[in-house]
């Protein structure tokens, strides 16, 4: 039997998270090696296994696999959840995209400073709301159970964990999109999801304040630095 993969990464969501979402959704078992201190990190990257001494890695297959959207592309292709032929693939990617955009400025979140939070949350909801649910409310409107191909896809699993990202920061975020939230339903109630979601998964709950002080310890993040970033993005307003 195939060894498990083996995912390491800080204790919280991150950049893992999206991996154990698609891997839960395969049916994979895996295993998780978690460090805790910036010191474990400075080890694992002195061990020469980190390609860009940057976390997520996951070895799987003999590999030792970095850079998120490669590992989560690798597990798709594997695990038949990358579409039928190239076309479904550009339009899974397309969508994983528009995804991923959104989802970073959710995941950076934590990081804002307080004064900024109430303002980026705003940012985001605007975001989530006018320019990434209505494509995928569109998409769904056509009678389609999933977004590409009429069969569960990466697309599928992404846009689940978005969702419910996006439910933490504001509620009623799908309340003008009917399609999303049958969607939301249906995808939530497939038996692996609905287990990924049950208590006592790998699933992990968003950042609380240890949590946060934690990450930005381990991984020496600045003070502000959801700033930088957001004040790029919040220049076009
Ligand atoms: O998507 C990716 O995996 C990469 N393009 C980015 C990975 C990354 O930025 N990793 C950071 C941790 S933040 N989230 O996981 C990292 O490993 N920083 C440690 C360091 O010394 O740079």
């Amino acid at each position: 039997m195939a060894a498990k993969p083996k995912l390491h990464y800080f204790d919280g969501r991150g950049r893992m998270e999206s991996v154990r979402w698609l891997l839960a959704a395969a049916g994979v078992e895996f295993e998780e090696v978690i460090f805790e201190t910036a010191e474990e990190l400075q080890n694992l990257i002195k061990s020469g296994k980190l390609l860009y001494e940057q976390v997520p890695m996951v070895e799987i297959d003999g590999m030792k696999m970095v850079q998120t959207r490669a590992i989560l592309r690798y597990i798709a292709t594997k695990y038949n959840l990358y579409g039928k032929d190239l076309k479904e693939q550009l339009l899974i990617d397309m969508y994983v995209e528009g995804m991923r955009d959104l989802y970073d400025m959710i995941m950076f979140l934590p990081l804002a400073l307080p004064e900024e939070r109430e303002k980026n949350i705003i940012f985001i909801t605007e975001k989530a709301t006018q320019k990434f649910f209505p494509v995928y409310e569109k998409v769904l409107k056509d009678g389609k159970n999933y977004l590409v191909g009429n069969q569960l896809s990466w697309a599928d699993v992404h846009l689940l964990e978005l969702i419910l990202m996006a439910e933490e920061c504001k509620s009623d975020i799908l309340l003008a999109f009917p399609k999303l939230q049958e969607f939301k339903a249906r995808v939530s109630k497939l038996p692996r999801i609905q287990k990924f979601l049950q208590p006592g998964s790998a699933r992990r709950p968003p950042m609380d304040d240890a949590g946060i002080e934690a990450a930005k310890k381990i991984f020496k993040l600045e003070k502000g630095m959801f700033l930088k970033y957001s004040s790029t993005i919040l220049a076009e307003f």
